[in-house]
């Protein structure tokens, strides 16, 4: 006859226990509650709005407006979408180091926002309007 000599111990099973609902429990906040992009107050000192206008789309005169800003370095633009068609708002050209940015289809009433972190001039285009909706970031120290 054999007596097995493990003995579980409860104090270090109620340990494991209580690590497993705390990991268990984060996971399931990580994901039913994702981290979710602070909105930024533009216009303000550190956030510089661009309007895509109302009918942009159909009307080859109109463009970002304003489609030339100058930003101080880490700041932020933003831009809304005041027509009724979907419009983007998409790097070309970005200083060397930075990142290129693509708002992807922006549609009616939405915002997209960007913070710029490396000095230069920054070109940007829509990509459904490229021949007249062009815009320009210099972006200053
Ligand atoms: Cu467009």
């Amino acid at each position: 006859m054999t007596t097995s000599t493990y003995q579980p111990d409860t104090v270090v099973l109620s340990a494991l226990l209580l690590v497993g609902l705390v990991l268990g429990g984060s996971m399931f906040y990580v994901l039913v509650f994702p981290a979710k992009p602070k909105p930024i107050v533009c216009p303000s000192p550190t956030a510089t709005c661009v309007d895509i206008p109302s009918g942009v789309s159909i009307d080859s005169h109109l463009n970002f407006a304003s489609s030339n800003v100058k930003i101080k370095v880490g700041t932020f633009v933003q831009w809304k979408n005041h027509d009724d068609s979907p419009h983007t708002v998409t790097a070309t050209l970005v200083p060397s180091g930075a990142t290129k940015f693509d708002s992807g289809e922006l549609d009616s009433g939405n915002t997209f926002f960007v913070q710029l972190t490396t000095p230069g001039l920054y070109t940007y285009h829509c990509n459904f309007h490229p021949l007249w909706m062009r815009g320009f970031i210099n972006v200053t120290l």
